[in-house]
């Protein structure tokens, strides 16, 4: 018993420093994060010195993660060198003492942890559609565009076939820089889809590539989200796919907006959700918005969606609260997938909104 009184005493001691950073941190920082979001941190630094990888495994906000590091470094816990990140012999031993594990990923090495077979598209969908994302439009940053992998794209496709929201459907896309109305259109199993998005670029492309591929159930429409949803599309679909943006109103607005096109019970709605730029206080707001609307959440698969790095990371808001200035030299950004499905006839305000749906206090890769 008594061998073990310095061991409490350290831990206790680690516990009050740990306590004492977050602290720190929450002074400086709008987000709300807990203990076990530093602890995931420190997970991380134990087997990665790639801030890029901090990130992808620490599951925590950006924002947060940032000022969590520069405290880090300033306690000596952390040293920067170069363009790389690793704990000092006083930041292994207070983790020690904290007695956080090194992060372990267990993830299916087949699907990559998303639980789906892409060989159930077949090789024909797959190949199409890879040749044809070669010649998409690059991300803009005024649109917080960022595409996710084909890889990703198709796996999308393949889970909501899965789960039966594609055969025989009415699909509503709301931004398509994913190009999911084609990947949808190529496995010829919908009846419709209608895809919209802000950027003529995006529908410009995907009219194009409709008609030279022959999709004739694609419809591409120019539409801006701020605006009230056409009555041509409420109430009108069977299910919708989205990607949007994080700030909680521009997030509100994508899926308001998918569920109003929503016929009502049954119908089912996919978006991706960050913890980059989502806080587990931004995804509780968010539940309980799905709730308020009738839609329960059927599945969350996290680290389903993989983002290609854009071009533009040295301008995005983030890049001045790194602890070291390094591009991304890797895939870092991941998002979960969620289904949900219509439990009754959504009733939605279908109100013009204004200004600007990008930024919020977590908003970090705008
Ligand atoms: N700013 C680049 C990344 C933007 C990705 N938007 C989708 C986030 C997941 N909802």
């Amino acid at each position: 018993m008594g061998g073990n009184a310095p061991q409490a005493a350290d831990r206790r001691q680690a516990q009050e420093r740990l306590h004492a950073v977050l602290e720190r941190v929450r002074e400086r920082v709008p987000v709300v994060v807990s203990r076990r979001d530093a602890e995931r941190a420190l997970g991380a630094l134990q087997v990665t010195d790639d801030l890029w990888e901090v990130f992808r495994l620490s599951r925590a906000p950006i924002r947060f993660l940032c000022a969590f590091l520069h405290e880090l470094i300033l306690q000596g816990l952390v040293l920067p060198e170069g363009a790389h990140l690793r704990l000092s012999p006083e930041g292994s031993r207070w983790v020690g003492a904290l007695g956080i594990p090194p992060t372990r990923e267990t993830a299916c090495s087949r699907c990559g942890g998303r639980g789906v077979d892409l060989g159930a598209l077949g090789e024909e969908v797959m190949g199409r559609f890879r040749a044809i994302a070669h010649d998409r439009p690059p991300a803009l940053q005024a649109f917080d565009q960022g595409y996710v992998t084909e890889e990703t794209t198709l796996a999308r496709v393949a889970f909501a076939l899965e789960r039966g929201d594609v055969q025989g459907k009415e699909v509503f896309v709301l931004g398509d820089d994913d190009l999911v109305s084609i990947a949808l259109a190529l496995t010829r199993q919908p009846r419709r889809v209608v895809v919209v998005d802000v950027d003529e670029r995006i529908v410009g492309f995907i009219r194009e590539v409709a008609n030279r591929e022959g999709l004739d159930r694609v419809e591409a429409y120019v539409y801006d989200v701020r605006a009230p949803l056409p009555e041509a599309w409420r109430a009108r679909f069977d299910t919708f796919f989205t990607d949007p943006t994080e700030s909680l109103r521009g997030f509100r607005a994508f899926v308001e907006r998918g569920v109003a096109a929503l016929h009502g019970a049954g119908a089912a709605g996919y978006f991706g959700l960050t913890h980059g730029e989502s806080s587990l206080e931004k995804w509780a707001r968010i539940q309980r918005v799905l709730l308020d609307l009738g839609a329960v959440i059927t599945d969350i698969r996290d680290a389903f969606n993989a983002y290609d790095n854009w071009d533009y990371v040295e301008t995005m808001r983030a890049w001045q609260w790194l602890p070291v200035r390094t591009r991304p030299g890797h895939l870092w950004y991941f998002s979960a997938l969620f289904r949900i499905e219509l439990l009754r006839t959504p009733s939605v305000e279908n109100l013009a909104l204004e200004g600007n749906l990008f930024e919020d206090e977590e908003a970090a890769t705008t």
